[in-house]
Formats: structure tokens, sequence, C-alpha cells
């Protein structure tokens, strides 16, 4: 029995993985040693927060040489224009308005509001990817957010208009920290949202491989707004984003602001309606993830053993708890394609699967490939078409096993 990370209160378990290496902890020997840690989800009764049971220290996450560059989906680039866009039309009528990113990576989304000319700032505490950002002439604070971190951003910036982050919020174990920091950060009338995986949608797919050490939170609309509620703050609408497998962008205000959309009403009572807030209905879930990684890895054999060898694709965090809680290695998968630069060459994590650059597969065409970036299906069979065209399948595994 864990102790909530949010209000202190006993939580009760959802399933376990049993020993995990850090996600996106590529090794460049197979002979290195790996730091494990216990992966395990529970859930919080009393706020409804779903989060991990054991959790990894951030700096053994977030460093210097964090593998994980936002630039590498053009779809991603596209969306993060979007969010750009909508700042631009929430801070129109304000005169020299200031904006924050947590978690601004490579300055993805930044890069838009600086060639506007508007005052921003990027907090992002993995320095070689802030460097990025910076190459860029972003304005970066390398660092974790937190209410010190939020007072010395006042000092220098001032209150912001908007703060926000994508991808950040649900990675922060100590979220009563960064909700402190937001209260001092932003402005009375200011606005703060951020989109992270949706635990709806996690349950819906039965998408598991969304649960390693990076992600210590599973939002949903209930347990945020919980969350809001505990600092004087309010969750005032709701909006799907289709990334990442199914996102939830969550906008709250400070507590002075009483209009609530019915978008939030109604997306509370379908989580209600799918009890996410309810310990004892995750049984089907976790029945659902161990019938496709058995399902996966069988069908996996039986190509194997029929002669056919198969790539990976993507050589994701959310990969790592995939192939090691299935139990699927290099015996299995010959090797991963994928573009970051800083993965290639390497291996993954636990399992230890070489990652070779995409110009390998391209002159490769294995005849099967696993595609591990499933979040990034309809970019990626979009640009493999050729591959497809000449024999090339794709194999996806959720909700179910398909090979297409
Ligand atoms: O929350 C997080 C999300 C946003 O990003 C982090 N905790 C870490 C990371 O998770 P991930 O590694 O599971 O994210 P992706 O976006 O699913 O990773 C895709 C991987 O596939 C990258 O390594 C890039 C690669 N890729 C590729 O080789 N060719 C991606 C595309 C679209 C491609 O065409
Ligand atoms: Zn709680």
């Amino acid at each position: 029995m864990g102790k909530c990370k949010v209000c202190s209160h006993k939580t009760e378990s959802i399933m376990s993985f049993g020993k995990m290496p850090i996600a996106n902890g590529f090794i460049s020997s197979v002979s290195d040693d790996e730091f494990v840690y216990e992966l395990k989800v529970d859930i919080c009764p009393a706020c409804f927060m779903v989060q991990l049971g054991e959790t990894v220290k951030p700096d053994m996450m977030f460093n210097e040489n964090y593998h994980f560059i936002s630039s590498t989906s053009l779809v991603m680039i596209k969306h993060f224009e979007g969010v750009a866009s909508e700042i631009t039309g929430i801070i129109s009528s304000e005169k020299s308005p200031f904006v924050a990113e947590l978690g601004c990576n490579d300055g993805v989304m930044l890069q838009h509001l600086l060639s506007r000319k508007i005052r921003h700032l990027g907090v992002e505490p993995s320095k070689n990817v802030a460097q990025l950002a910076k190459n860029k002439g972003i304005e970066v604070l390398e660092d974790f957010f937190n209410s010190s971190t939020a007072e010395n951003i006042v000092r220098r910036h001032g209150q912001a208009d908007v703060v926000c982050g994508s991808n950040v919020m649900c990675h922060i174990e100590d979220i009563n920290s960064v909700f402190d920091g937001i209260n001092i950060l932003l402005k009375d009338n200011g606005i703060f949202f951020f989109e992270d995986p949706y635990l709806f949608d996690i349950v819906k797919k039965s998408s598991f491989d969304q649960i390693y050490d990076e992600h210590v939170y599973y939002f949903s609309g209930l347990s945020i707004s919980e969350l809001a509620k505990r600092h004087s703050m309010k969750l005032v609408d709701m909006a799907h984003q289709d990334v990442h497998g199914g996102s939830m962008r969550y906008y709250l205000k400070k507590d002075n602001s009483r209009v609530i959309s019915d978008r939030v009403k109604e997306l509370f009572s379908k989580e209600k309606e799918c009890k996410l807030h309810e310990p004892d209905s995750y049984t089907k879930f976790r029945d659902n993830v161990n019938h496709i990684c058995k399902d996966l890895k069988n069908t996996l054999l039986k190509l194997k053993k029929a002669g056919n060898r198969i790539a990976g694709y993507g050589a994701t965090s959310k990969s790592t708890t995939l192939l090691n809680y299935s139990g699927i290695g290099p015996e299995i998968i010959d090797y991963i394609s994928d573009i970051t630069p800083t993965k290639i060459n390497k291996y993954t994590p636990g399992t230890h699967i070489p990652v070779k650059p995409y110009e390998f597969f391209k002159t490769d065409y294995p005849p099967y490939t696993l595609l591990l970036a499933w979040n990034h299906e309809k970019e990626i069979l979009e640009k493999e078409k050729d591959y497809r065209e000449k024999g090339g399948k794709f194999i996806t595994f959720f909700p179910e096993v398909t090979i297409k």
C-alpha cells in the first residue's frame, strides 16, 4: 500500500509490471550496468489520481543526455504551431504579454512566439534539449520548475499571462510544488493550460506502454479538478487532442473565475461512466494488457519461426515497457529504426535491441516491422507507402494485434 503523492491518502494497486530499466536509458554497450526500479501503477481513491507506486529521481531521467526531441514528428511540429496560434489569440489584447512554457524541449512551440516577438521563457531541465532551443534564439531557463523557480522568473520577467506545458506536468512527481509555482507565476486573470496522455484513452485502448518512469501521473478531468481545488484553482475547460495516442488539454484559472465549460461536465460524466475513479474497475484493463502482450509475442514468434526478419520502427520511451514486460528482445526484433541521432548505434534499455539509422531501414526493408511509435501511425504509414507497396507489413498492437 502506497501513499498518494497529491493528498497523502492510501493508494490502491492497479497493476505491476516488475523490474524495469529507465525508459530513455539507451546504452552504448550491452555490458553496461542498468539501473532498475519496480514499475507499478496505483490509484488514490480520495483524489482519483492514477500514479506510479515507485518513482525514479528526476535527474536520473532528465539530464544532459535526454534522448527525446519533440521535433522528430511532422505532425507534432504542426500541432505545436497550433498551440502557438492559440496562445497568440489568448494574449492578443494584452500589452507586452509574457508566456512561460514548462518543459519547452527543443523549442518546437516557443519558436513561433519568438518569431512573433512575444516575450517568452522556456523552462527546461534537460541541458542538451534546452541547448537546441537556445540555438534557435529562444530564452530558456535550465531548471526544474517549482515555487522557487517561479519566484526567480517573476523577479526577472514579471507574472505571466499564459503558463503552458505539453507532456511535462505528468512527468513531475512533486506536482503540488508545481501548482504552488503556478500560483506565484500566473497573473490573477492569466490562464494555465497543459496537455498529457489521457487516462480515458489509455484504458480504452489498453495502451499500457504509456506507463513508465517519466510518466509519474495518468491524468483525468476528475483528478485534475481535485488537484486544482487543492491549490485554489479551477479546471475551466478541457479539449481532447488526437496526438500521442489520445491526449487531453486542461485549462485552469485562479479561483476568481466561475465559468466552467459544458465540455468539462460532459467529460466528467464520461469518465465516471467508465469508472476511471474506482480502483476495482481496472481488472479488465489488466486482463487486456496481458492478453495483448501474449498475443503480440506469439505472433512475432510465429513470423520469426517461419523465417521472417522483423524490425521495430521508433525506439520510443513507451517501447521500454512494452518490450520488457512482453519479453521481446533481439532474438525476435533484429533492430529498431529511429531518426534521433543520440539513439542511433545504442541498445534499447533492458532488452538490448540495436537501434539503427532510418537510412538502414530504407535499404533493408524487412518483411515485417513492429510499429513501436504507434502514436504516429498516420504519419508513418503515409511516409512508408513505398515500403508497404513493396510488400512490407507493419504490426500494430493497440487495441489488438494487427498486421497491415
Ligand atoms: O511524454 C513524452 C513524449 C511526448 O515523448 C516523453 N516522456 C518521452 C517521449 O515519449 P516517446 O519516446 O514514447 O515518444 P514518441 O514521440 O512516440 O517517440 C517517437 C520515436 O520514434 C522518436 O525516437 C522518434 C522516432 N520516429 C522515427 O524514427 N520516425 C518518429 C517518427 C514520427 C518517424 O517518422
Ligand atoms: Zn490522493
